[in-house]
């Protein structure tokens, strides 16, 4: 499990710097646009760490990493399991940013994410309801 996620993080590593090249999403300055919901990527810990959704519709978190770390977002299946999970980014660099487009599951509950690279210390919970 661990090599095989290390050798995911070195093979990411180089095609992000290359899909990062141009950053034509705009800004994400100030409040949160309309179904999107911004999750701070800290060393190591996720802000905030416990958000709400509503079942059945489509959220969109945008992740900007403000450390200094490589961070990801990797949301757990419904029964809390990641590796059957592919709800998940790419692993990005301090200052680079990536975003997960999450179709919110119909069933209401608790889902657990994490960042892979600090699976123990840096998780939380989508509440979806
Ligand atoms: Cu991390």
């Amino acid at each position: 499990m661990n090599r095989l996620f290390l050798m995911f993080a070195l093979l990411a590593l180089p095609l992000f710097a290359v899909a990062c090249g141009s950053d034509s999403d705009g800004g994400s300055d100030g409040g949160d646009k309309p179904g999107h919901i911004t999750l701070k990527m800290f060393d190591n810990y996720f802000k905030p760490n416990e958000v709400t959704v509503k079942a059945g519709t489509k959220v969109t978190f945008d992740l900007p990493n403000v450390g200094i770390l490589p961070h990801n977002l990797h949301i757990a299946s419904e029964r809390g399991i990641y590796r059957e999970s592919p709800w998940m980014t790419e692993i990005v660099n301090g200052g680079k940013e990536t975003s997960l487009e999450w179709d919110v599951p119909a069933t209401a509950g608790k889902y657990l994410f994490r960042c892979d690279v600090h699976e123990v210390e840096m998780t939380g919970t989508i509440t979806v309801e």
